[in-house]
């Protein structure tokens, strides 16, 4: 069979994908070969038009199936691809083959991006210490929470709600993924409103505090936007990366406006959980920061969210470190700079110890829910969080920490009895 070359050694230069394949009445061999047509340059039948210069150039070439887990390797010259056009290459190894009759379930496991590829992208401007400079906080985890309801307040009520979680202890004060610019609460308004609130915060605090406004819309607006938080005086940017597209994210990276980019990935369960079909976090992971940006949701082990130990950890070395064996493919990462990894999701303060258990200080916690659900409000909530954040920096148990602080206390009162 054409794309079957189990004697193939890939080069430096080829993309590889891992998948799992679940052929539909077919062996898996033909299905593999279909899954390396249909995402080269083949199709359904043999073509009168596709002459051996092309053929051998450019196509597809499964080198490594194993039938007992059914996972199939595939390489891809990297004349296949546009260099620094993630949109083609996601059309290609993560395209039509998803809905082949051919197969009933597809899975992209894994991508080995290589150096050409890499480095036809910007990667990260900022990365973990840049964002640890630019907040001038050293070691611990970072601290923040996402303005709730997630909409409904109006813009100045939004800007107090933040104003309270700042001077409370919280670093960063974020939008919630579905806060754009609604009639009552206009992008502009809670803008500038919600940076003087951030200023009035750091004069009383006498700390550097940082707001993510979310600037998801339609392209062009969504630059807009981010030149407008650059021109205010903001630092960063928050954008929804699925639903605002490959392409829009390359745009709002490659415009390279000095702002701290965050990565929600609202949507991604759509093709991730599945653990059959789609594509896997670990992939959509190095997909954003092969792009560049500087912080990515990768799940919390212990939220309200699913993702279990093996894939969080694996998500974190994934963006983190810059030779990544081990895993699925090895990836080297050639000096890209690491993704500060987020953890949100159904957090609150007696969840805090066992976050950095399993991921370290180098995350940034985020609680919604767990700090303006305190029983004291927003402030305490997030007094709490800071409280639970320096007990675990000074290897004291939470209990016991909150016997001389209060809003600690009533935080494990409320979630952790
Ligand atoms: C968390 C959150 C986050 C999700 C993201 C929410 O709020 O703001 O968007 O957790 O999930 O809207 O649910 P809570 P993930 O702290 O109140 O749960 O990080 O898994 O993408
Ligand atoms: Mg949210």
């Amino acid at each position: 069979m054409a794309y079957i070359d189990p004697d193939y050694d890939p080069s430096n230069d080829d993309v590889i994908c891992d998948y799992y394949i679940d052929p539909n009445g077919i062996s898996l061999e033909k299905a593999a070969e279909a899954v390396a047509a249909e995402s080269s340059i083949g199709t359904w039948t043999t073509l009168t038009t596709l002459d051996e210069k092309t053929r051998s150039s450019l196509q597809a070439r499964v080198f490594d199936i194993d039938t007992k887990t059914q996972r199939a390797k595939i390489a891809y010259p990297i004349d296949l691809f546009e260099l620094g056009n993630m949109p083609d290459i996601l059309s290609s190894v993560a395209g039509n083959i998803f809905g082949m009759k051919a197969i009933q379930n597809l899975r992209l496991l894994d991508i080995r991006f290589p150096k050409k590829i890499i480095k036809s992208f910007m990667g990260p401007r900022f990365g973990i210490s840049g964002v640890r400079k630019a907040l001038g906080i050293r070691d611990r985890p970072l601290v923040g929470t996402i303005i709730k309801p997630k909409v409904g307040l109006d813009y100045k009520r939004h800007a107090r709600v933040a104003y309270e979680a700042w001077v409370g202890g919280m670093d960063l004060v974020k939008d919630d993924e579905n806060l754009t610019s609604q009639t009552f609460n206009p992008f502009e308004k809670r803008l500038k409103e919600t940076l003087k609130m951030r200023d009035k915060a750091e004069r009383e605090t006498g700390e550097k505090k940082m707001y993510m406004p979310n600037v998801t819309a339609e392209t062009m607006e969504m630059l807009r936007r981010a030149r407008f938080v650059r021109d205010h005086g903001g630092e960063y940017a928050m954008v929804d990366i699925l639903t605002c597209g490959f392409s829009g994210l390359q745009t709002l990276r490659e415009a390279d406006l000095g702002l701290i980019l965050h990565a929600h990935r609202a949507g991604h369960a759509m093709f991730t959980r599945n653990k059959n079909h789609g594509m896997t976090m670990l992939t959509l992971a190095k997909i954003t920061r092969v792009i560049g940006l500087d912080q990515l949701h990768i799940g919390t082990i212990v939220g309200k969210m699913e993702g279990g130990k093996d894939e969080v950890v694996n998500i974190k070395r994934e963006i983190t470190e810059d030779v990544v064996g081990g895993q699925i493919l090895e990836q080297k990462w050639y000096g890209v700079k690491p993704v500060f990894p987020v953890s949100s999701g159904g957090l609150h303060p007696g969840l805090v110890p066992s976050l950095v258990e399993y991921l370290g200080r180098d995350i940034i916690i985020q609680a919604g829910g767990g700090c303006h659900g305190h029983p004291d409000g927003t402030l305490a909530g997030a007094t709490a969080m800071r409280q639970a954040v320096d007990a675990v920096m000074e290897g004291i148990p939470l209990r016991e920490y909150s016997k001389t602080h209060r809003a600690l206390y009533k935080a494990l009162e409320k979630w952790s009895k």
